[in-house]
């Protein structure tokens, strides 16, 4: 597994810390609760891999083993062999230009004579797309601030798991030992304050919040504060996925980033946009729409396990050059993983090896 953040260079002010004043609401993470929930960092690497494979059942049904089905009993690689491959990718949500480099370049590879018979064309096919995943060479890991506390801003439209996604990826922040916060930033959907309250009391983090309503600059500026003034090592911020418009959206978001700067100046230091996988090529959409607004750092894409539309992967691997953080796999507070893009590869192709 990839080490998924980097740690803080410098140790933190002992002093500063405790001198700060402690409030009675604040509840900080308990030993014991970290204790238990660090054992899940123990956690069989195998049973893990185990997981992901299953989570991802669908898309390897609606890809690789539909792919298995069509060279079965084949012995050599006609048109219509590749007619039907470029469907099978294409509907996979591989997405048409992804779909047209691997076909046209297995004709190309065809018309060489450098590939024998399907099976050849199957090992090209995996490695070509486990070349698209592994492609990007921005750092995999979230990559802390020498001081001060660590902001992620969280953004993406309603319902694609934003506020899932910032509990499942605060646990594992208190897992590794740190300090976190979260700032409910959603104040325009009414249950989306109290969702993220009823999160950070499961994985015990307090939660930053005003009424739903409430202008979400001043919940932010609120939340910059707390953190700050704590010595807080992590804040998570979630935003509203929807407003009346596109533009009031996206304005909102740029405010946002104004307030929290304002507060620290080069944060926020991940701006992480979530992709709902079962949307398919309408995440790419997303992808764009929301890059032209903020410079988005980090992809989270869920619902993995819910879709056989799980190709967008690749997709978006390499369309933008901007790492996937994590792979949601499921509604529970461990079904986040670590994107690596070897093991994706290897649990959507069905290789043995357990990682
Ligand atoms: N199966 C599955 N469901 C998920 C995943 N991530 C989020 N969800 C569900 O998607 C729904 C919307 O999530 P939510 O976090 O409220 O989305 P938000 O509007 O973007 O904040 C909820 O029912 C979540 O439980 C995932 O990885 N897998
Ligand atoms: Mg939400």
């Amino acid at each position: 597994m990839l080490g998924w953040f980097k740690k803080k260079k410098l140790p933190k002010d002992a002093d500063a810390v405790a001198s700060q004043p402690v409030e009675e609401d604040v509840q900080v993470p308990e030993t014991a609760e970290q204790e238990a929930a660090k054992s899940i960092l123990h956690e069989d690497v195998g049973v893990l891999f185990k997981r992901l494979t299953k989570g991802l059942a669908q898309t390897r049904g609606n890809l690789v083993e539909r792919v298995d089905e069509l060279f079965l009993g084949k012995k050599s690689i006609d048109p219509e062999l590749l007619d039907d491959l470029e469907e099978i990718l294409i509907t996979a949500d591989l997405g048409v230009e992804t779909t047209m480099d691997l076909v046209e370049d297995a004709r190309a590879k065809v018309a060489r004579n450098e590939l024998a018979d399907p099976q050849a064309l199957k090992s090209v096919l995996k490695q070509r797309i486990t070349d698209f995943l592994t492609s990007s060479d921005k750092p995999a890991e979230l990559v802390m601030p020498d001081k001060g506390p660590f902001v992620i801003m969280v953004v993406g439209v309603n319902g694609v798991g934003k506020t899932t996604t910032i509990g499942k990826m605060a646990h594992k922040f208190v897992n590794a030992g740190q300090k976190v916060a979260l700032v409910a930033g959603d104040t325009f959907r009414a249950a989306a304050v109290e969702q993220l309250k009823v999160w950070g009391q499961r994985i015990n983090v307090p939660v930053i919040a005003q009424d739903t309503g409430a202008d979400p600059a001043s919940v932010i500026f609120d939340g910059m504060e707390y953190a700050v003034k704590r010595n807080f090592d992590v804040v998570i911020i979630d935003t509203a996925g929807r407003l009346h418009t596109k533009v009031n959206l996206m304005e909102e978001l740029k405010k946002i980033k104004r307030v929290i700067a304002k507060k620290i100046s080069n944060a926020p230091h991940e701006i992480m946009l979530v992709i709902d996988a079962t949307t398919g090529q309408n995440g790419i959409s997303q992808a764009r729409e929301f890059s032209k607004t903020v410079d988005i750092t980090g992809l989270t894409l869920t619902k993995l396990d819910g879709t056989a539309k799980g190709g967008i992967v690749v997709n978006i691997c390499r369309e933008f050059d901007i790492p996937i953080r994590f792979i949601g796999i499921g509604e529970q507070v461990d079904d986040l993983r670590d994107f690596d893009p070897q093991e994706f590869a290897e649990a959507l192709f069905g290789g043995h090896e357990s990682r």
